[in-house]
């Protein structure tokens, strides 16, 4: 990232050198704050923080956003150095197409500064709470929890209204998860204050943001002609569905291409186990097949018809698609964004969390259609990828909150059964688990994938 370092960097005064398709639909300094997001990763760069943008520059509305870094303060520091602008990259294919945000007010680094958290939830300005802080987070005692109790309490205090904190978490039914989290945790003097002033809608994100690399910095200034230390890159699509149930205003999402509806739970359930399911699945029988990126996994001989075989039967077999969708068509429609090599997604990024991510994405059918022949191999691919080596030796990292408790019995029993990290409850399905292990461990990931569909 040194190569970039030294050039002109992006900000409001070097908006003019851009290309004017690649300028900001807000300027900096002409809205004021109005959403509060936890979680500055790269997905919320991509992903939310257009959405609110182009709701604003469609419908107007005081709708900045001041974005909470929990822990790393680099993309902070980045953005402060850049008046808070910085771009996104769209690549498709060989293409790509760069353009600055300017949605973005301010920056607050929550483990330094936990108290500017909690002003913020206590300013009446800030109506909307957005949030992406991992499938983890969402745990009684997690540092996020606890900045959203005390921030409630200061809310209440300064009598500064309903709030809506909306999660844009990769879980099922996220904001009843969340709703019911807050509910366990916040004192009895907020209770009826509580119920009658936050709301907790659900929603489901989809676009594929792999990880910012320097290749990617490099595009970003080339098309931007200044450096953006702070780029982010993502696939064209994009999708957000909105379950509407709003304490009060919020920007005007429908303007900008969300779908607002009442009931999100069968967008979540598609997404989970039709895409990030299948994601999960390329991540580990790719890492094992000693592919480092997405496309290559999906690229194996056999790996799509598998794919396609696991979406159409088990996944369909395991819920009831929204109106208007088959949950075969969706899995096609995902499988050719996996396809998009220029993404440069690794299958270590979505490996990670495995414990985290499987239960909504795989264990979900696993545990519940009649005959899960091709969900007990995702499960048996990722108990092979805990181990540590790919099919030819290679080490293979456990990144995961959970990493001591997997490796220190790797058992089928122990990871799978009743009190295990993914309860598998029925032993028939265990030794189905088992029975693909033992296969992967003789055939490796490659030939396996081939063997299956031939
Ligand atoms: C991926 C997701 O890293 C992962 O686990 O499956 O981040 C995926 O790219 C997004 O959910 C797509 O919307």
């Amino acid at each position: 990232m040194a190569m970039t370092t030294s050039a002109t960097r992006l900000g409001r005064a070097t908006l003019s050198r851009l290309p004017a398709d690649s300028r900001p639909a807000v300027l900096p300094g002409s809205v004021r704050a109005g959403v509060l997001h936890l979680g500055l990763g790269a997905f919320f760069r991509a992903h939310q923080a257009l959405y609110v943008e182009a709701a604003m520059a469609a419908s107007g509305g005081d709708w900045g956003i001041v974005a909470v870094a929990p822990r790393s303060r680099d993309v902070l520091e980045a953005l402060r150095a850049q008046d808070h602008l910085y771009s996104v990259v769209t690549l498709d294919g060989a293409a790509s197409r760069t353009r600055a945000v300017g949605a973005l007010t301010g920056t607050v680094h929550a483990a330094s500064d936990p108290d500017s958290v909690v002003a913020h939830l206590a300013d009446p300005a800030i109506r909307v709470v957005t949030m992406t802080v991992t499938e983890k987070a969402y745990a009684p005692d997690s540092a996020v929890t606890r900045l959203l109790v005390a921030g409630l309490a200061a809310r209440r205090r300064a009598d500064a209204g309903p709030i809506t904190l909306l999660s844009c978490d990769n879980l099922p039914s996220n904001g009843v998860v969340l709703g019911r989290l807050l509910a366990g945790v916040i004192p009895g003097e907020l209770r009826d204050w509580y119920a009658a002033s936050v709301r907790c809608p659900s929603s489901m994100v989809d676009r594929i943001v792999p990880a910012t690399t320097p290749a990617l910095l490099a595009t970003a200034q080339r098309d931007l002609g200044v450096a953006d230390l702070a780029a982010v890159v993502g696939e064209p699509f994009s999708q957000w569905v909105i379950e509407d149930d709003f304490a009060g205003a919020r920007p005007d999402w429908a303007a900008a291409g969300a779908v607002l509806t009442g009931d999100v739970t069968p967008w979540e359930h598609l997404k989970l186990r039709a895409l990030n399911g299948v994601h999960s699945t390329l991540a580990y029988l790719g890492a094992l097949a000693g592919c480092e990126y997405i496309a290559d996994a999906l690229a194996l001989p056999g790996m799509t018809d598998l794919l396609r075989r696991y979406v159409a039967t088990e996944v369909a077999a395991s819920m009831t698609p929204p109106e208007g969708v088959t949950v075969a068509g969706y899995g096609d429609a995902a499988l050719e964004r996996f396809a998009n090599a220029a993404l440069g997604h690794r299958c270590l990024q979505v490996a990670m969390d495995g414990t985290q991510k499987l239960p909504q994405r795989a264990l979900s059918v696993l545990n519940t259609v009649p005959d899960p022949a091709l969900a007990t191999l995702i499960l048996a691919a990722w108990a092979r990828f805990a181990e540590g080596r790919s099919d030819s030796g290679q080490e293979l990292p456990l990144n995961d909150p959970r990493a001591a408790e997997v490796r220190a019995d790797l058992s089928t029993e122990a990871l799978f059964g009743e009190s295990g990290v993914l309860p598998v409850p029925d032993p028939a399905r265990r030794r189905m688990i088992d029975l693909w292990r033992a296969e992967l461990a003789t055939h490796g990931a490659a030939d396996l994938v081939r063997r299956t569909v031939a």
